[in-house]
């Protein structure tokens, strides 16, 4: 299996779930400026989207869309807990936080990191949207630990996706325990070792 990653990007969360249940795969990596995989060419020719995360299986199969391939990733070894079984009430929750972190947060950040020509008065309402966002979910972190309680691949997209605010002018500063939960998700192993791939382009 082969993840199609760029380093920081949102990729790190699949990244992250494949280090947590110590998945088998190669990581290759895309420049997102250019679109290209260094000395292998066209990455519009992997994906015509030209998205990461992709996953190719060996069968060459592609599968996109982080939600979804998080949670084929929590499925690949049940045992480390990452979503519930199937019908259970802990895989909806996981579920419903993985949709929550995409189309509250990761489509929310993109206008801003992946479309420079976004009007300043876009980014104003998005600005906005997202702060109550942050508050809402500083104000679940105040009384548990992950946000479907025990750690899941939703944890994984949400840092991923929060992590970002760093690099934008929106301060976090506010949201303490939001802040710890970020510390308490970049301490697991499967996040440095990703975080660390990543930085060594591997
Ligand atoms: N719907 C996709 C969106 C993936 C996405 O936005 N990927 C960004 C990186 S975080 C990307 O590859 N952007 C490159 C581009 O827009 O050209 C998903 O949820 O996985």
């Amino acid at each position: 299996m082969k993840l199609y990653y760029a380093p920081g990007a949102c990729s790190l969360a699949v990244h992250i779930g494949l280090h947590e249940v110590g998945a088998r795969f190669q990581a290759v990596a895309v420049d997102l400026a250019t679109h290209s995989i260094a000395g292998k060419g066209d990455y519009f020719d992997v994906s015509p989207r030209g998205y990461v995360p992709l996953l190719e299986f060996d069968d060459g199969s592609r599968h996109t869309e982080a939600a979804a391939l998080l949670q084929y990733v929590a499925d690949l070894d049940p045992t480390h807990a990452l979503i519930g079984a199937p019908g259970s009430s802990r895989r909806l929750l996981v579920i419903e936080w993985l949709s929550f972190v995409s189309t509250e947060l990761h489509r929310m950040f993109s206008p801003w990191l992946w479309h420079k020509e976004t009007a300043e008065s876009t980014l104003g309402t998005v600005r906005e949207k997202l702060s109550a966002r942050f508050a809402e979910l500083d104000a679940l972190l105040s009384d548990r630990e992950y946000l479907a309680g025990d750690y899941s691949v939703a944890d994984a997209y949400a840092f991923t996706i929060i992590s970002w605010a760093t690099y934008l002018s929106l301060p976090l500063t506010p949201y303490g325990h939001l802040q710890a939960y970020l510390r308490r998700v970049a301490a697991r192993p499967a996040v440095q070792a990703a975080l660390n791939a990543e930085k060594r382009g591997r």
